[in-house]
């Protein structure tokens, strides 16, 4: 398999992340976002989306989108349950993660980190909705080890990549401790350390 990526976007971590933790061997090919590695017509022949990660699969199927990616390397692993149900709890936060926590954490993220921003000019409506979306999964990692009750799963990965970071786009962990004790049991977990 060779995945083409950018080691900056968590979106492209999330594959990183899922593929040495279920040991699957893989050729990293560096796509440099930054200097527009992702719109050049010969990537775009390969991905017209125009966006990192993106596959080659073994027999030469292809595959576009962070979570489609990693849901699809997690089957019959133990990051992906075979129950219908907890799969289906498997995708919720899948999607929750793209429509609700992505497009405000690493957003933030991005603007700070690559375009320079400071916290006072950021949009306040995305860092009030990232702060929302820290709220939510404290309350629910209140009660609950992983995101998904079978253990962890692609869910706490998709959610992992950016919610680690999240300092670096101006939010804080301190006033969510039980997402700060998730982090630290999924870096465990996972062997990830370091930035
Ligand atoms: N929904 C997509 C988002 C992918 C995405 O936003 N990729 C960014 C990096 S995080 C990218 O390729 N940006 C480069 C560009 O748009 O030129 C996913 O989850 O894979």
């Amino acid at each position: 398999m060779k995945v083409y990526g950018d080691k900056i976007s968590g979106n492209c971590l999330k594959v990183k992340y899922t593929a040495d933790h279920l040991g699957l061997p893989y050729t990293w090919v560096d796509v440099d976002i930054m200097a527009g590695g992702a719109k050049t017509p010969e990537f775009l022949s390969k991905n017209p989306q125009g966006q990192v990660p993106y596959v080659e699969l073994d027999g030469g199927r292809v595959l576009a989108q962070s979570n489609a990616i990693i849901r699809y390397l997690a089957k019959d692993s133990p990051l992906l349950p075979t129950d219908n149900y907890l799969q289906a709890k498997v995708d919720e936060w899948l999607f929750w993660e793209q429509y609700s926590h992505e497009p405000y954490i690493a957003v933030n993220r991005f603007q700070m980190k690559y375009l320079g921003k400071t916290r006072h000019e950021l949009e306040s409506w995305r860092v009030e909705r990232g702060e929302q979306a820290l709220r939510f999964m404290d309350k629910h990692l209140q009660a609950n080890p992983w995101l998904v009750e079978s253990g962890i799963s692609v869910a706490d990965i998709a959610l992992l990549a950016y919610t680690r970071l999240c300092h670096e786009g101006g939010f804080t962990l301190d006033t969510t401790p039980n997402v700060a004790g998730w982090v630290g049991r999924c870096e465990k977990t996972l062997g990830i350390s370091g930035p």
